[in-house]
């Protein structure tokens, strides 16, 4: 970085004015943003203008705790934590801030005087979608949990000029992928450091030269380069005073303008040359598992390592002097392997640019870094073609390769030259045309492992990280995953969040487990009665924003059934999908039948280039065209695909569900956080022993969720020994009349015949995500949901016990342990 400081006698400046946070001192300012901020006139201006003027007024008001807040870290000397994440899931900025700085009422007050509406003004905003699904949306909460625990941690992280696909449905029910440009307007959230900006290096060759004392000197000569330019976006914390911030970098080039190129009239290639660079920040990759192997992404994941790296090192080396205290003052968490060349990076700062011996490296590298894995499909991990990181990033394939022969020494002496268990554990896999395996890598550089729920964490040792469990047992450990309190609850479900306070009060924002208190409240009929009406307010709401976008008209009083997440398989939509067509064909079958009415929401985005995945969105889309416009239906069922599921449908969806589909084939879904947002929310769950389901049903308790299918171990063994689903469906009448009604046109999409091939696959032997073996037992469980339905006053009082039990699933718990059981990282108070 170029920055200089200069040594002004700035701080006998005035001390800045606290901003007013009273009405009247809001309003003026409001005022002042408008007029002086963006050269608007208010009496003219526009839902945009009003909502830049508001964002810019409370903007303000976090600025001085962040300033405040850096400084505080520094003073104390803090151990700091960064978090290395391709994805953040943040949504919508504005009601976390207000709510954060607890301004909503006086804010509301304000606008109202002008006519204004606060709640029209946040409609304004654009999510920020960086991110896929979970991964991203689990950083978002985390560095929501760092702040409010007033932890001194911070995001790093590629700030994409396009985030996830917004998701929009053709004719016929297939997904259609639109860019999403969430920066055409001005981002009021982020400031631009625009001196923060670090040279990233690629490609080139390394010289080695003899350095006296036997070592060697090495040179990574001949390089690309592409600068890096900090975004800063502030995350307030619930305790109103410490704000942390994500830093998201964008690409630039390091090349001026070819001026000479423009001048011999090569305008076009002129200008092509500096966008290549750019490039590189231009797009998030829309998958959320295999996709293998694309350079631009290992060019992605050194980009924004190595200018987190920089950043980091520079902030030490000028408070501390030395990178040798490295480890003492810094943590780094790796959010899956995405960031994961991390390790070779600062092995290479503190070697060729630091001069420090290779030991010494290793021992601050595996210190400072620690590594979180979230699948356990092998399929999904990532591996990368030896040739192309060759190409890519020659220096740091010789620190990897040279890690792996100190390593494999190791494990040659610890476990007597075992070949293949050597073979198993190398970083380079030699059998798939050589590849760079990320997550040995991540393990061996790491000096703690950690799976994302008790059941993942544990498989995790048991299957893909087995070899590294024997041979380092101490360095695996779990941290179950949670959410955060406050957008989950507080921001998305008002209602209850007011109903919840005035009956407890709210340290539960704080502090989830005191939610437990609720418990003893759900055996008062008058509250169960309140609590049941909120969320049919909530479903009114939703209703009324279906019918307003899709002009499908929902019954409030229906059974809400949720199913939201990602489009895949082992996620199993199929399997809810073949239930409505159950419930479909039992109305038509018994026309006068009671039945209890139910309304059935997908919502979720296909990788593009998943090809089964969009299969299933469009038959979803047009099962739910049939059965939604067949008259003998009515009212009692409903299917309906919500598009473009992004947090902010989240927040709207999600308060609005009696029942949530937790449905992966078992030992397939590491954690799952949906489950807990929805669960916290009032929703009752069916599930399978997956994931964190696992804990969930351990909090609330086996009569307050619905549990069926096959268990994890059940799951193996039936791959093993064989799995027929073609008989499966013979055997059972009512399946085959759903798969026969399927396969056969019932629902056409372009062409009757077009979900054949999908259920061709649903019956052959290697389906491996078994959805047709938990039919029956998922259908016998939806009876036994229908049946409690039917109370409506025990349901509530099973609803309330779920709000009630799931303050472990607090993602500040989670925080909590990874501050002190990974990170080693304390809490810096304000005064
Ligand atoms: C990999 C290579 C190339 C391109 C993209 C990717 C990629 C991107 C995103 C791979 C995986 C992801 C995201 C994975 C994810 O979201 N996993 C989920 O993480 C949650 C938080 O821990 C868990 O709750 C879910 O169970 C898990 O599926």
């Amino acid at each position: 970085m170029t920055t200089e400081k200069l040594h002004t006698n700035g701080s006998s400046l005035p001390a800045p004015l606290d901003p007013a946070m009273d009405k009247q001192g809001v309003a003026v300012a409001l005022a002042g943003r408008m007029a002086y901020g963006l050269g608007n006139d208010s009496g003219n201006a526009t839902r945009r203008d009003w909502y830049n003027a508001l964002a810019l007024t409370v903007r303000e008001r976090l600025m001085s705790r962040w300033l405040a807040t850096q400084r505080r870290y520094a003073s104390a000397e803090a151990k700091k934590v960064y978090y290395l994440s391709l994805e953040y899931l943040i949504g919508r900025s504005l009601t976390n801030a207000t709510m954060n700085l607890d301004m909503d009422d006086t804010l509301r007050e304000v606008l109202m005087e002008v006519g204004v509406s606060l709640e029209d003004l946040r409609e304004v905003e654009p999510d920020a979608g960086l991110g896929n699904g979970g991964l991203g949306r689990l950083a978002a909460c985390y560095l929501d949990s760092m702040a409010t625990c007033q932890l001194p941690g911070f995001g790093y992280g590629i700030r994409y000029d396009y985030g996830i696909f917004t998701q929009v449905f053709g004719e016929n029910g297939e997904q259609i992928e639109r860019p999403t440009n969430w920066l055409r307007y001005t981002n009021l959230w982020e400031m631009p450091r625009e001196e923060r900006r670090y040279t990233v290096r690629f490609g080139g060759r390394v010289t080695a030269t003899p350095r006296p004392g036997g070592d060697r000197d090495y040179n990574w000569i001949d390089t690309d380069s592409v600068l890096a330019i900090a975004y800063d976006t502030p995350v307030p914390g619930n305790d109103g005073e410490t704000v942390n911030h994500l830093r998201l970098w964008s690409a630039q080039s390091a090349a001026e303008f070819n001026l000479s190129l423009f001048n011999a009239g090569q305008h076009a290639a002129a200008a092509a040359e500096l966008s290549a660079a750019e490039h590189l920040s231009h797009v998030l990759y829309p998958d959320d598992s295999t996709e293998q192997g694309k350079e631009l992404r290992l060019r992605q994941q050194y980009f924004f390592v190595s200018a987190s790296l920089q950043d980091i090192v520079q902030d030490h080396l000028e408070q501390y002097g030395s990178l040798g205290s490295l480890p003492d003052k810094v943590a780094i968490q790796l959010n899956d392997t995405h960031p994961a060349v991390a390790i070779p990076e600062l092995m290479r700062i503190c070697r060729d640019e630091h001069s420090m011996s290779w030991a010494k490296s290793w021992g601050i590298t595996r210190r400072v870094f620690s590594y979180t894995n979230h699948t356990l499909l092998p399929e999904a991990l990532e591996t990368w073609s030896f040739n192309m990181f060759q190409r890519l990033l020659p220096r740091h394939l010789n620190i990897i390769l040279k890690i792996n022969r100190l390593f494999l020494d190791d494990v040659a002496e610890r476990f007597d030259h075992d070949v293949d268990r050597i073979r198993r554990m190398s970083l380079i896999d030699e059998e798939h045309g050589r590849r760079v395996r990320m997550a040995n890598l991540a393990i061996v550089g790491s000096h703690k492992v950690n799976g994302v729920a008790a059941m993942h964490s544990q498989i995790m040792t048991q299957s893909i990280f087995r070899d590294f469990y024997d041979m380092y047992p101490d360095r695996f450990t779990n941290v179950t995953n949670g959410v955060t309190q406050r957008r989950w609850l507080k921001e998305a479900n008002p209602g209850l969040r007011d109903l919840i306070n005035e009956t407890i009060g709210n340290r539960w924002e704080g502090d989830l487990e005191a939610l437990g208190e609720l418990a003893d409240h759900a055996e008062n009929p008058e509250f169960r009665a309140k609590f049941a009406a909120v969320k049919h307010g909530n479903k009114a709401a939703l209703a009324e924003s279906v019918e307003r976008v899709l002009g499908i008209r929902l019954n409030p009083d229906s059974l809400f059934d949720v199913q939201a997440k990602r489009i895949h398989e082992y996620k199993r939509q199929l399997l809810c999908l073949l239930y409505a067509v159950t419930r479909y064909l039992r109305i038509l079958k018994d026309p006068e039948g009671d039945f209890v009415p139910r309304t059935i929401l997908i919502a979720g985005k296909a990788a593009p280039g998943y090809v089964r995945a969009k299969q299933i969105v469009k038959l979803i889309n047009n099962v739910a065209r049939v059965i939604n416009n067949d008259e003998r239906v009515g009212d009692r069922l409903k299917l309906v695909m919500i598009p473009n599921y992004n947090v902010s449908v989240a927040q709207h969806l999600l308060p609005a569900a009696d029942l949530s589909e937790q449905i992966s084939t078992a030992g397939m879904e590491a954690s799952g956080t949906g489950n807990m947002k929805l669960a916290l929310n009032g929703a009752l769950t069916i599930g399978t022993l997956d994931g964190a389901n696992v804990e969930i049903r351990d909090a609330v308790g086996d009569d307050n969720i619905f549990i069926f299918g096959l268990t994890a171990e059940e799951v193996e063994a039936q791959r093993t020994s064989g799995y027929f689903p073609r008989e499966i469906a013979r055997h059972h009448t009512e399946l085959r009349e759903v798969l026969d009604l399927i396969a056969e046109g019932g629902f056409p999409g372009d062409s009757y015949n077009e979900f054949t091939t999908l259920v061709e696959h649903l019956m052959s032997d290697n389906e491996h995500f078994l959805v047709l073996a938990d039919y029956a037992s998922y259908v016998a469980c939806q009876d036994r949901v229908d049946a409690l339905y039917r109370q409506p006053d025990e349901w509530a009082r099973k609803a309330i016990i779920n709000t009630a039990k799931v303050g472990f699933f607090s993602s500040d718990r989670s925080i909590r342990t990874y501050a002190s059981e990974i990170w080693d990282v304390k809490p810096v108070p304000p005064e």
